[in-house]
């Protein structure tokens, strides 16, 4: 019962996640689903994503949490249009379902904008799950977590089109053993691009932009 339960609210996802998609594309904007645990990294990355991204590249933020505006405050700074849902008026959703983006969007004039970037709520499970009409996913895993996440978190890393292996100015203080970081995320998604990178001293993030760049080309070209 559970299980069928599951299905069906997966199912109502994925049609949602088409009209998603279909208006993404109307409006030429390119997605981009930005996932990670708690604490990885993302806000930090996306803060300096954008002041490599901007002006030039005419970007929004929709940033999911449970709680809080803190990730929208501090990324509003960059100048760009950004919303924070806050999922507790849903439920306390710890992921952001297609049908919550779309009522995000709409607050949001698209008309201008060339990438939408959605920070997601910080999971490694159920945001792997639910489709919300993106063009691409990136996952952040940062070096305190630890070697062994995609293959305890499979699915996450199977659903995602990049990894940002984020904190690399760490390395010095832990005892990471960074082949073994990188052999299982390959084992578990073979030849997924890995941009190892520090947010706070910049490392890695040309390659990172340059990727994001040329995704972005694919689809709006
Ligand atoms: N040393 C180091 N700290 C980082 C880096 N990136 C983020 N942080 C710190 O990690 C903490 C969580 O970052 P945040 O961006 O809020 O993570 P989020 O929960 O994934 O959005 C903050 O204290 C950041 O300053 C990094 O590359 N190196
Ligand atoms: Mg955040
Ligand atoms: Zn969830």
């Amino acid at each position: 019962m559970e299980v069928k339960v599951a299905r069906k609210i997966l199912n109502a996802n994925e049609i949602m996640a088409d009209q998603n998609r279909k208006f993404f594309k109307e409006k030429r904007v390119f997605v981009l689903n930005v996932m990670s645990s708690p604490g990885s990294g993302k806000t930090t990355v996306l803060e300096r994503t954008l002041e490599i991204l901007l002006p030039d590249v005419r970007t929004a933020v929709i940033v999911g949490d449970v709680c809080t505006t803190h990730d929208a405050d501090r990324l509003a700074n960059s100048g760009a249009p950004v919303l924070q849902i806050m999922t507790d008026a849903f439920g306390g959703d710890c992921h952001l379902a297609a049908h919550v983006v779309a009522n995000a969007v709409s607050d949001l004039n698209l008309d201008n904008i060339d990438l939408l970037i959605v920070e997601n709520v910080g999971n490694l499970v159920c945001p792997a799950e639910f489709d919300i009409g993106e063009d691409a996913r990136v996952v952040v895993l940062s070096v305190p977590e630890g070697e062994d996440k995609a293959v305890k978190y499979p699915l996450m890393f199977r659903v995602c089109d990049a990894t940002l292996l984020n904190k690399i100015d760490l390395l010095p203080y832990l005892d990471y053993d960074r082949d073994a970081a990188l052999k299982f995320i390959s084992q578990i998604h073979p030849e997924m691009p890995i941009f190892e990178m520090s947010a706070k001293t910049g490392d890695g993030f040309m390659a990172w932009v340059e990727w994001l760049k040329a995704q972005m080309a694919k689809k709006l070209s």
